[in-house]
């Protein structure tokens, strides 16, 4: 199985496309990754952002293309409508399964995306999304929605679900986990006590693509996802995530 991330860079490995390519190796599946942005961050701060030239994306994203036979990938930090729009040219370009992780800002508070962005997001990629990943504040500002209460979580869902298929994560929402395609299921999880939560997002939507690259059903890969990231936690050091424990797809 191979994969593709194409996401930020986190120097400090907790988030970003190393957290990604932890997450497919972990899971059996063999990564490549095209660099978006770099940051300058640990899990306390984000120091400088730096996007990526957009010629050099398309350029990182052609030349992997050309030699392997990538089905499926993910999104994480796009950062600009510009990568925005380019990353969504590629995806129908190359006809990719592509799970979309809308990054808006890191768990620390600082902002990951420029001006435009959000209405980028929602008008270019998500109609070309097999499935979206929001946390509740991302899926509060994809859907116009506060959310306060699980039900409030599935009409929010339902309303990201009017462009593509969502599953509203639950790391806010005592660890309940909203799936919407076509109809609404709710998934429970696990909330851990612990700081090593930097990533967990990326670690998530990562989890969720692996399980998708493996071709198993979409209730299957979430519930794996869900197992992943709290073994993630709970094993992590430094305050990131640490993949180094066996959990394997079976
Ligand atoms: O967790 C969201 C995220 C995604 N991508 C990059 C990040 C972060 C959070 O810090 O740095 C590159």
């Amino acid at each position: 199985m191979i994969a593709m991330s194409i996401a930020g860079f986190d120097p400090s490995g907790g988030a970003g496309i190393l957290s990604d390519i932890k997450t497919f190796h972990a899971l059996g599946v063999y990564g490549t990754a095209v660099i978006t942005v770099l940051t300058a961050q640990n899990p306390r701060r984000v120091s400088a952002i730096q996007p990526v030239a957009i010629d050099l994306i398309k350029n990182q994203i052609d030349i992997i293309m050309e030699e392997y036979p990538i089905e499926h990938a993910k999104t994480g930090m796009l950062y600009n409508s510009s990568i925005v729009e380019l990353v969504a040219e590629k995806i129908q370009e190359y006809n990719l399964k592509v799970v979309v992780d809308p990054v808006m800002i890191a768990g620390c508070g600082a902002d990951l995306s420029d001006q435009g962005y959000l209405k980028s997001l929602k008008k270019y990629l998500l109609p070309v999304a097999s499935i979206v990943t929001p946390n509740i504040d991302e899926a509060e500002k994809l859907s116009g929605y506060t959310i306060h209460t699980l039900d409030d979580a599935i009409l929010a869902a339902e309303k990201i679900g009017e462009i593509c298929d969502v599953v509203v994560t639950g790391g806010h929402l005592k660890g309940v986990n909203v799936l919407y395609n076509g109809k609404i299921k709710v998934i429970k999880g696990e909330l851990v006590d612990n700081i090593n939560t930097h990533g967990t997002g990326c670690t998530f939507s990562a989890a969720l693509t692996a399980g998708l690259a493996n071709n198993y059903d979409i209730i299957k890969c979430i519930d794996m996802a869900i197992e992943f990231v709290k073994s993630s936690v709970m094993s992590g050091d430094w305050g990131t995530l640490n993949q180094f424990h066996k959990l394997k797809f079976q």
